[in-house]
């Protein structure tokens, strides 16, 4: 029987993890069960977005622990995310600026279409580089404290860390010119109704919030969040006749899963949770 407790994984104690990932240094790592909870850990600097933070960032992604399901990323600090660190960009050439954007592409399309579903908790400054680290994820949850905005317009440069690609999927080409033409900055109020993030909590609640979202999504069948990560945005993308075609081929090879042969079972038979309004 696939008993759903949503909560029960949440009370679970996070504990430090061990080996390749307890070596990275910028980012604090711990485990609560099937949940990862990645702490970006550059308070001092507003966890701005170094090259080795981007490096380690995209290292976790490609060595995720066994029996991981879901992931949750959170900022240590006053601050989500101060976006790129400046630091770095004085004197790149151009060379070494379409690698570095690159660099950001390969991290981020590991956190967009790794292995299992991420869960953002923002709080704070969401800026630039760190906005797109959020767009990243699959599911946002902001505090009341977190901001939005895209400054790049301000200091010269423009987006390279795929927020072109992933931000107007989320809020439109238009609210995202707003944003880098004007320096709009959107509160959370505003970043839900634009589209930007799916929960806002009040203060000091958003890690409880977004490990109980990640406990939820990591008691899903494993080929459904598949399909949802990998499958999802790709039919997107694709023409209405291609994009069915694609959902048919998903929706096969997930139904023919074992786990989905037990759950489905598992409702004939009266031992499944039924949809209820919450
Ligand atoms: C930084 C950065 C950074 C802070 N790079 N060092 N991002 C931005 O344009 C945002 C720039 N940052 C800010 O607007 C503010 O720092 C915050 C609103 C985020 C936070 O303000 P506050 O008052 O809490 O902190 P602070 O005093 O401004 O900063 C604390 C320290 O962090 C300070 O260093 P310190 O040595 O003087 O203590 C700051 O210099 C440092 N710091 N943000 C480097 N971003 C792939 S393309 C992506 C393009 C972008 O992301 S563009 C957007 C860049």
């Amino acid at each position: 029987m696939n008993a759903v407790d949503p909560s029960a994984g949440a009370r679970d104690a996070e504990q430090p993890v061990q080996g390749l990932l307890a070596t990275l240094d910028l980012l604090r790592i711990t485990r609560a069960g099937p949940v990862l909870h990645l702490q970006l850990n550059r308070p001092a600097k507003r966890n701005a977005l170094s090259d080795p933070f981007i490096q380690q960032l995209h290292t976790v992604f490609v060595n995720m622990p066994e029996g991981v399901r879901a992931v949750m990323i959170s900022g240590q600090g006053s601050h989500f995310c101060a976006g790129l660190d400046l630091s770095e960009l004085v004197a790149r050439d151009i060379d070494s600026a379409v690698q570095h954007s690159r660099m950001w592409h390969a991290a981020f399309d590991a956190v967009q279409f790794g292995p299992v579903p991420v869960v953002a908790v923002l709080h704070g400054a969401v800026v630039g580089g760190g906005l797109e680290l959020a767009s990243a994820c699959h599911i946002r949850v902001a505090e009341d404290s977190a901001y939005f905005g895209l400054p790049e317009g301000q200091r010269g440069i423009f987006v390279g860390g795929g927020g072109s690609a992933r931000i107007p999927r989320l809020i439109g080409v238009a609210r995202m010119s707003d944003l880098m033409l004007t320096g709009r900055v959107y509160d959370a109020q505003e970043g839900l109704q634009a589209g930007l993030v799916q929960y806002v909590v009040g203060a000091g609640e958003g890690l409880a919030k977004g490990m109980a979202l990640a406990q939820r999504i990591a008691t899903n069948a494993q080929m459904s969040n598949y399909a949802v990560m990998q499958a999802l945005p790709r039919i997107a993308d694709q023409a209405q006749g291609l994009g069915l075609f694609t959902e048919s081929l998903m929706a096969a090879i997930a139904e023919s899963t074992p786990q989905a042969q037990e759950r489905l079972k598992d409702f004939l038979e009266g031992r499944a949770a039924k949809v209820l309004k919450s």
